[in-house]
């Protein structure tokens, strides 16, 4: 493949519910571009997208695929996406790269909650954006209906550049309202004909046709000054009015296609080629560093990853997007995230899972490579000139879906282990924890669908059998009010024997609180005079306050580290449910010493039984770790999502609406978010979706905390 320039270049995403058609689309733009010969099908599981054996057993795309497309001497590269959300993540890694998104969308539906969902990553983002309404061959093809969906979603932005004649089972003509032409289609060759407009369409076009070059004139004074001369524009004119809005996300101009039967690709590759911002023309994302870059092909060389993937027979391949200068084979790099110098030994050219070789690549263009040694998403490879330039990571959404995984087989858990943490370097959105307070690995994504496929994957392809089982929740405990204890630890065995008596008062910390001074014991007035204070800070949040209060030498002083360490193993293990416990603070007063028995291991007991004693009688109470949560839903599905939050002890922070949905804010408890997208999806038939966010701890209900306390008993006694 020949070199193409920086201004040669256009690269875009395929976005848009599931089943819309992306990967059929992207099927026929390859087509169109001669870059394959012939057209697979999702049926037939040979297109070049989906080709992986999940994907075509699934028959949708669950990955991002990079493909390309040669088309009018340009280059157009093409990033093919999954519909669902639960792949979400491949979704915000193939926008990062491409300048452009085409949102497809299904004739038969109109917009869907995938349109909906991607259409807030791509405007947060700020990607320019183009439609598709597609599969208007299909026989339930309803253009006018679509259109309205459209229009109702995304608003004035929305400008019609296409309708269709005849759509349908017999669809091959549209109407063109930029070239002012009607293209009509033999068959599914993608072969067109151009025809001037018919007199009966003559009217809608040039209707359509004024309302577009308005638009177009909208973005530009030179433009806007001329249309009110001359009341229209030529079509370089328009173009780039089109291109200045397009890029600036002010409008969303609309297009007619048929993956299917390569009806309309030629026309909208065309307008990206013709119209979309080339990689030079939209912002560099943010960086660090003290140099300058640009996408410029003569600049210092820096690659940004975006994608890294683990094929069979090739082990690790890194996608890359060329953010300034240019990659040549060979070529030295720096990792920048971590310092380690890396070669560039191939270079690749990518669709699907066809790579071509090349010798280089320029700024804004779009490939990979192999056999890095340390390199991964997010990272940037630069010449050292560049002194450590760091693009920006990707931002992806919190994880939905939480659980817990065993391996069945105990001999796996290791290996276990080194391929989830695997997979979250191919899948960022796929968290993996290793819990040493749950004793669990935890696992969290996007969906119960997301992580059954990570499951697929280990049985499948590495021969691991895996189960999920229900996450524990990281409770915390505490106390509410204040409460002493006297404890004696003695023990007389033959020897030497064991004593340590303690003496404390224990009360819940609050931060900034001054030092006691005073207490009331057992109906009298102490006077406390602090000694020393310990400040624990405990790595799972909240604080111990540790004073010794002793006076005349009641304890020695060597004793009090003892008298800590036995506090802290109840703090570690909390007396209420073994949780962590926190927030709580401690003054030792008074205790005896035995002159021969006394050592640190009595001390130690005498502090951590004086303490659970205290604990219980200090009002204690288990804390659970509560969500914020919002939830976008259809308003006709608002009912019983809301009643499906009240059974979840949700407590509702507010409403509000947003193109078309409504938005519940609401605080939940970790606990009873187990499973949640499952329940939302099928509560909404997958038309809702939500985000979640750790807010605080907050107390139990004390019903709640019942259940707890006893079930902890019973896995006591058990144990
Ligand atoms: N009639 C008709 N059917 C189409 C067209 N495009 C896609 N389909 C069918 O719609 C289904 C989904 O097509 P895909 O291309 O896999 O859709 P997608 O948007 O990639 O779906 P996901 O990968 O799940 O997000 C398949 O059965 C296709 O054959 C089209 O233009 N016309
Ligand atoms: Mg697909």
């Amino acid at each position: 493949m020949k070199t193409y320039l920086t201004n040669q270049i256009k690269n875009v995403a395929l976005l848009g519910n599931t089943g819309s058609g992306k990967t059929l689309l992207a099927e026929s733009m390859m087509f169109e571009g001669k870059v394959i010969e012939r057209k697979g099908t999702i049926e037939g599981k040979n297109t070049v997208s989906d080709y992986s054996e999940i994907e075509q057993q699934n028959q949708r795309s669950i990955f991002s695929t990079i493909l390309y497309t040669e088309f009018l001497d340009r280059k157009l590269n093409i990033i093919d996406t999954p519909g669902s959300d639960d792949f979400v993540g491949a979704v915000i890694s193939a926008m990062r790269p491409t300048d452009t998104v085409i949102m497809v969308i299904n004739s038969q539906y109109g917009v869907e909650v995938g349109t909906e969902i991607f259409n807030r990553h791509a405007d947060n983002m700020h990607k320019p954006m183009v439609i598709a309404i597609n599969q208007l061959d299909h026989d339930k093809a309803n253009f006018d209906q679509t259109l309205e969906s459209v229009k109702q979603t995304f608003g004035k932005k929305v400008v019609q550049v296409q309708y269709p004649i005849n759509p349908g089972a017999e669809f091959n003509a549209f109407i063109d309202v930029l070239t002012m032409k009607l293209y009509k289609f033999k068959g599914d060759t993608g072969i067109r004909e151009e025809f001037p407009i018919p007199a009966e369409e003559m009217d809608k076009a040039t209707e359509l046709h004024n309302i577009l070059v308005e638009a177009a004139a909208e973005n530009d004074e030179t433009l806007m000054e001329k249309f009110f001369e001359q009341g229209t524009l030529s079509e370089d004119e328009m173009r780039k009015g089109l291109s200045v809005g397009l890029t600036n996300r002010n409008l969303f101009p609309v297009f007619c296609t048929s993956g299917k039967r390569n009806i309309g690709t030629k026309r909208l590759m065309d307008f990206i080629l013709n119209v979309a911002p080339y990689p030079h023309q939209v912002a560099m994302p943010k960086h660090e560093g003290d140099k300058e870059v640009s996408c410029d092909e003569s600049a210092p060389t820096s690659l940004y990853i975006f994608k890294t993937s683990i094929e069979p027979h090739i082990g690790e391949i890194n996608y890359f997007r060329v953010m300034s200068g240019k990659v040549t084979e060979g070529m030295d790099l720096v990792n920048s995230n971590n310092d380690v110098k890396e070669r560039i030994a191939q270079l690749f050219v990518v669709a699907g899972k066809n790579r071509n070789k090349v010798t280089e690549m320029v700024a804004g263009d779009i490939g990979a490579t192999i056999k890095l040694k340390s390199t991964k998403t997010n990272h940037t490879l630069a010449v050292s000139a560049l002194n450590g330039i760091k693009y920006e990571s990707m931002v992806f959404p919190n994880s939905k879906f939480r659980t817990a995984i065993i391996a069945k087989n105990d001999g796996d858990t290791e290996k276990m282990g080194e391929l989830l943490n695997r997979a979250h370097q191919e899948d960022p959105t796929i968290i993996v924890e290793h819990s040493k307070e749950l004793r669990q690995i935890i696992v969290s994504g996007q969906g119960e669908h997301h992580l059954n496929i990570l499951k697929w994957h280990l049985s499948h392809l590495h021969k691991i059998e895996v189960e999920f089982i229900a996450p524990r929740i990281p409770y915390r405990e505490t106390i509410t009010k204040i409460a002493t204890a006297d404890y004696r630890h003695k023990k007389q065995s033959g020897g030497s024997g064991q004593f340590g008596e303690v003496h404390m008062v224990i009360e819940p910390h609050i931060e900034g609180a001054p030092a006691p001074s005073k207490y009331k014991i057992g109906g009298k007035e102490v006077n406390i005079s602090v000694r020393g204070t310990d400040e624990v800070k405990l790595e799972w949040g909240g604080k111990l306050i540790f004073y010794n209060c002793i006076v005349g030498g009641a304890i020695d002083a060597r004793f009090l580290p003892a008298i800590l360490k036995g506090i802290m193993e109840k703090i570690e293990q909390g007396p209420l449910t073994g949780s962590y416990a926190r927030d709580i603070r401690v003054a030792v007063y008074d205790g005896k010493m035995h002159p021969v028995d006394s050592n640190e291991i009595s001390f130690k007991l005498a502090g951590r039984n004086a303490f659970k004693q205290a604990f219980k009688d200090a009002g204690p109470k288990i804390m659970e770790p509560v969500y914020d949560v919002e939830v976008l839903v259809p308003s006709d599905r608002m009912g019983d999502v809301m009643s499906d939050l009240q059974n979840r002890r949700a407590i509702i922070m507010g409403m509000g609406s947003d193109k078309g949905f409504e938005i519940i804010n609401a605080r939940v408890p970790l606990a009873e978010m187990n499973k949640y997208s499952t329940t939302l999806s099928s509560l909404t038939s997958g038309r809702a979706t939500y985000n979640m966010k750790f807010a605080a701890y907050e107390q139990v209900p004390s019903d709640v905390q019942d259940k707890l306390l006893k079930a902890y008993e019973a896995e006591q006694e058990e144990e």
